[in-house]
């Protein structure tokens, strides 16, 4: 597990990730489909974007990158505790949408990144090594919960 002061790292760096959560997060698809472009392919609704000028305009993009950071952002705030919301995601992410962990590892770093890059002085070298540490808690308990789903 993080200790209390990892937490708080990976806490307090998401405060000032969510006020502006949707430019965050539309950063992170963009740049997942950029670096990682079969994972487009896995979204029937965005798969026919091609151009880097239609993934900035699709609004709908925005609102899906803003979905996933704010599930991600309850997540990371249960802390250790964080199984009944993993669940459900789990369950979608297995069965329906058949996302493979290494899929939800490249995401994870991409997140770091962006995080990174919008927040130079905030997002430090403990911090995001707790960061890391909290990600790779949430793809941890995904891939055993994916193996309770047969998958
Ligand atoms: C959250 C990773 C990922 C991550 C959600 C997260 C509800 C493909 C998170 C549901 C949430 C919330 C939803 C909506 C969702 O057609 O509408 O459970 N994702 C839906 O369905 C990834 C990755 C991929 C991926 C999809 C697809 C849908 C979907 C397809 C359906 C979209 C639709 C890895 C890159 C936050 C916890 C390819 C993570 F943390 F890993 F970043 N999804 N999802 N997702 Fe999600």
């Amino acid at each position: 597990g993080l200790s209390d002061d990892e937490w708080n790292r990976v806490l307090g760096i998401w405060a000032k990730v969510e006020p502006e959560l949707p430019v965050h997060g539309q950063e992170v698809m963009i740049r997942l489909f950029q670096v990682h472009p079969e994972t487009q392919e896995r979204f029937a609704k965005f798969k026919n974007l091609k151009t880097i000028d239609e993934l900035k305009s699709s609004e709908e993009l925005k609102k899906h990158g803003t979905t996933v950071l704010t599930a991600l952002g309850r997540i990371l705030k249960l802390k250790n505790n964080h199984e009944p919301e993993l669940k459900p995601l789990a369950e979608s992410h297995a069965t329906k949408h058949k996302i493979p962990v290494k899929f939800l590892e490249f995401i994870c770093e991409i997140i770091v990144k962006v995080i990174a890059e919008k927040h130079p002085s905030d997002f430090g070298a403990d911090s995001q090594a707790a960061m890391r540490k909290a990600l790779e808690l949430f793809r941890n308990d995904m891939a055993s919960k994916y193996k309770e789903f047969g998958f």
